[in-house]
């Protein structure tokens, strides 16, 4: 692979150029709305006539009402399913709840689900975290109208997994997720199974969301742009769509599938009575061994793996699980003028939760009931992991780039909004390779040593990626805020030295770092303008679609460490993962195998807002 970004720059001012007036009078979130309102769908997916399957079912989403608070039902979107052929296991309703029913597969199953969209709009199924084709995966593209119905046929090949379904329609994702679409996918395999780990009544499926219901119990979501900036967070917590969760236990031990359900809400998960959070699996299955934590951060899309042993404990103990203290992940408001950059706090930031992202409370309380005498043991060693190596990689000199631009209305990856048939030459992966890529803040905001690390060129490999990916976002923004912001030209050292300081207050600056079409590139972060706050980086959990990856290494830039100390200590690294939390100022490196399928494979951040908002983007394996 060997091409250069200042070619796909060219090409990108070439394309939108003479727009940039126009964009420049249309605030910037309208306009990438309006960019993603281009996508064209494909006809409805047909049954294949020589596919057999084992297990064969019928998933219908439509509205519902619920009751889930004191009085009034809650109107919310659901998920039934019917099973068709398999096993009577493969469909467990969670009673009195808006999520769907859990599925159980099996590894090598051949799988058929015919989608039934009975929604007042256009919907269409992702299976978040499963590896299967294209066609099936639930891209936007396939997204069916209200009356359609979609068949989805493969064959499970992942091991062992908690994984998740929901919506996938362009625009719409986070509001279809938020009104209630969404379920767990449960994979079974040989290798789990001689684990005898705890199962039937004690493996239970623990859905945390938070969401904010009105007077009349019904939902409330976002309307203003500032709630998908930051994304939406609700004021209530919500366990398997329970609020007020209460889980009664036999004192023995048991397997909590945890999943973090939320569009946009960050949990830091520890036991209230400080014993270990004792972790046995990710995103893509068991661990090689339980790892024991203070406590665990869990991001939207993410999942763990819990061993939860009450053993020893009498009857009519509890133990809380709670969402602990942190900072870091969301910007704060700042006062005009003052520029103090990086650590505002992850807490209240801009909006005005009862529930502060990052404040101490309770999620489920689990209460023991019933005194038993055995307990299965946790097992020392859990599973077989093949850990990749940057020998694995056809590129580890040369990551492919998920650069995280965060801008003022506008939060966007490698520097340009979702467009389906807009693919980066570094976006085009070829089948059966496994990739080295690094995913990072290209507009550090606020978080310098990781600007200075772009700008610095200490990384060579990283060095050419960055600056073009910046002088591709920079010429949108340039674009979207130049009407409503002064301009600023500064060259890096300054940056460097502090300018970062005042980056987010101006609008952006020129940069005079690297190569040629110097005026064009702004790789600060956009600000609103003096006097009025400023946006600064932020966490953002970013998922891809396909098989699971593996956690290379993470990297800090040196002056996160107050905010990053009260995280750290709370990812899992052994493991499969399909959704990465990449703190402000982080940079992951991650190893990805794309294997036996070709063609669009998304991957967007799991803040479903910013994933609507066009924070999200396709890598077309050929
Ligand atoms: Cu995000």
């Amino acid at each position: 692979m060997s091409y250069s970004f200042n070619k796909s720059r060219r090409r990108f001012f070439a394309q939108s150029g003479a727009g940039l007036m126009a964009w420049a009078a249309t605030p910037a979130w309208l306009r990438a709305m309006e960019n993603m309102g281009e996508m064209p769908t494909m006809p409805p997916r047909k049954a294949s006539a020589n596919f057999h399957p084992d297990v064969e079912l019928d998933l219908i989403c439509k509205p519902s009402s619920v009751a889930i608070l004191p009085g009034q039902p809650t109107r919310v979107q659901q998920y039934f399913a019917k099973l068709v052929k398999g096993p009577a296991q493969t469909l467990t309703e969670i009673p009195g709840s808006y999520l769907g029913p859990v599925l159980r597969f099996e590894k090598g199953q051949k799988i058929r689900i015919n989608l039934h969209n009975q929604l007042n709009e256009p919907s269409i199924t992702h299976w978040h975290g499963l590896h299967v084709p294209a066609e099936v995966d639930g891209h936007p593209l396939y997204t069916i109208d209200s009356g359609q119905v979609f068949v989805y046929e493969f064959e499970m090949l992942n091991r062992a997994s908690m994984n998740i379904y929901h919506p996938h329609p362009h625009n719409t994702t986070a509001k279809q997720v938020y009104h209630g679409l969404a379920g767990a996918i449960l994979v079974n395999d040989d290798e789990e199974r001689r684990l005898e780990l705890p199962g039937g009544e004690y493996e239970v499926p623990i859905v945390i969301q938070d969401r904010k219901f009105d007077a009349n119990n019904q939902l409330q979501y976002v309307h203003a742009m500032h709630d998908r900036m930051m994304g939406f967070y609700g004021d209530r917590i919500l366990v398997n769509g329970r609020p007020d969760f209460q889980l009664d236990v036999a004192s023995r031990a048991y397997r909590f599938r945890v999943l973090n359900g939320s569009t946009a809400r960050i949990y830091k998960l520890a036991w209230d009575d400080k014993s270990p959070v004792t972790v046995i699996g990710t995103d893509g299955g068991l661990l090689e061994a339980p790892v024991n934590k203070p406590y665990v951060m869990l991001a939207p899309g993410e999942r763990l793996d819990i061993w939860a042993d009450f053993s020893g404990r009498k009857v009519g103990s509890q133990l809380v699980l709670r969402s602990r203290s942190f900072s870091g992940v969301l910007p704060g408001m700042m006062g005009g003028g003052q520029g103090e950059h990086g650590r505002m706090g992850g807490g209240m930031g801009m909006h005005g939760s009862a529930l502060p992202v990052g404040s101490d409370y309770p999620i489920f309380t689990v209460k023991v009931t019933r005194q038993v005498s055995d307990s299965p043991k946790l097992p020392n060693s859990l599973a077989q992991i093949h850990h990749y190596g940057l020998s694995d990689t056809v590129n580890p000199g040369k990551p492919v780039p998920i650069a995280i631009s965060e801008g003022p209305m506008r939060m966007v990856l490698n520097g340009r909004p979702y467009a389906y048939n807009d693919i980066l030459p570094s976006e085009r992966i070829p089948l059966n390779t496994v990739q080295l890529m690094e995913i990072f803040h290209a507009h550090g905001g606020g978080h310098g040593a990781n600007g200075a690390a772009e700008h610095g060129g200490k990384e060579s490999a990283g060095v050419k990626h960055n600056s073009g990916m910046q002088a591709e976002s920079g010429g949108h923004r340039m674009g979207g805020m130049g009407m409503m912001s002064g301009m600023r030209h500064d060259d890096d050292n300054k940056q460097g030295e502090g300018g970062h300081r005042r980056m987010g207050m101006m609008g952006m600056r020129h940069g005079g770092d690297s190569d040629d079409a110097g005026g064009h590139q702004m790789g600060g972060m956009g600000g609103m303008g003096g006097g009025m706050g400023m946006m600064m980086s932020m966490a953002h959990p970013i998922h891809l679609h396909g098989q699971y990856f593996q956690i290379l290494s993470r990297t800090i830039a040196t002056n996160s460490g107050e905010d990053y100390a009260t995280v750290k200590d709370g990812f899992i690294e052994g493991g499969w993962k399909d959704t990465v939390l990449v703190m402000p100022g982080e940079r992951v490196k991650i190893i990805k195998p794309f294997q036996d399928f070709k063609g669009l494979f998304m991957y967007h951040c799991h803040n479903l807002e910013h994933e609507d908002m066009g924070m999200m983007r396709d890598f077309l394996v050929v």
